[in-house]
């Protein structure tokens, strides 16, 4: 067990896992939000290129970027590139270490694009917030993936050890106060790496100057046997990976344990088959 992420989410409020994903993933997910950007334009009647971020710069010209980060996240839960990447053997280990191996993961979800046009929109430019603010239990993680993150783009502030504060006092999504004396944290990461953080962990958007978007995934994930503190039942969640014990209750169907329920079945479950990417 690598108890350094969680020493680090106990201590810190957030962890950095290096290198966790492959790359040939990332590139996979690029390409589908390639695949999705010259879709949109094609459909729009513009034109198109084989490049990421022209194809982006366009297609800004015909959605709002709210829109184009829901579509783009949606496409890429739809396809199993989220599970993919959740699947991917040392994100996957990290996260059963942490959270047991019941896992799932929120399905309603947005990419978070920062590009140099974004001013001072405090929605796509977020001040320190705690994720629990939306909604998010503290018995969820969120995850931050990095997609397209060249050095100079910047990448995502936090406040050490905020998560010990509790629900700080907030309005108009920012903190109405914090305490004087607090550690700001700018998060060394770099594609491949994920950072991880509590639902309490303050945190920010770093302003992206370069004339490329920075791309992140940022997605919560749960064991679905914890309380639910907060409002995640209003959320729509996918199961991720089921612990033997889920499996076993699956098998038996139902909590009256009926006998002989299933007696000579011949068909196989698909969602192991399905899940069976890592
Ligand atoms: O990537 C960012 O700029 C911030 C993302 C974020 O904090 C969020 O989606 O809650
Ligand atoms: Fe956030």
């Amino acid at each position: 067990m690598n108890t350094n992420t969680t020493d680090n989410l106990i201590e810190n409020g957030y962890a950095v896992v290096k290198d966790c994903i492959d790359k040939k993933i990332i590139d996979v997910i690029k390409n589908n939000i390639n695949e999705n950007l010259i879709r949109i334009l094609k459909k729009s009647k513009k034109k198109y290129t084989k490049d990421l971020v022209k194809n982006y710069y366009e297609v800004k010209n015909i959605l709002s970027q709210h829109e184009i980060q829901v579509i783009l996240a949606k496409q890429l839960v739809d396809n199993n590139l989220i599970s993919k990447i959740l699947l991917n053997k040392k994100v996957f280990q990290e996260l059963t270490d942490i959270l047991g191996s019941d896992i799932e993961y929120q399905t309603d979800m947005e990419l978070a694009i920062n590009d140099k046009q974004a001013t001072n929109d405090d929605y796509l430019v977020k001040k320190y917030h705690q994720e629990f603010w939306s909604g998010v239990g503290v018995e969820s993680l969120l995850i931050w993936i990095p997609i397209h993150l060249l050095p100079d783009m910047g990448t995502m502030e936090l406040i050490e050890k905020s998560h010990t504060w509790g629900h700080v006092p907030h309005r108009n999504r920012e903190p109405i106060t914090i305490p004087k004396n607090h550690k700001q944290k700018s998060i060394d990461i770099k594609e491949g790496s994920i950072l991880i953080m509590t639902a309490l962990t303050l945190h920010q958007t770093v302003k992206n100057k370069h004339k490329q978007p920075r791309i992140a995934i940022p997605v919560v994930v749960r064991n679905f046997y914890y309380p639910n503190t907060n409002n995640t039942d209003l959320f729509n969640f996918k199961k991720l990976h089921l612990s033997f014990f889920s499996k076993f209750r699956k098998i038996l169907g139902n909590k009256q344990y009926s006998p002989f329920r299933t007696l000579g079945q011949k068909r196989k479950s698909i969602f192991e088959k399905y899940n069976k990417q890592r």
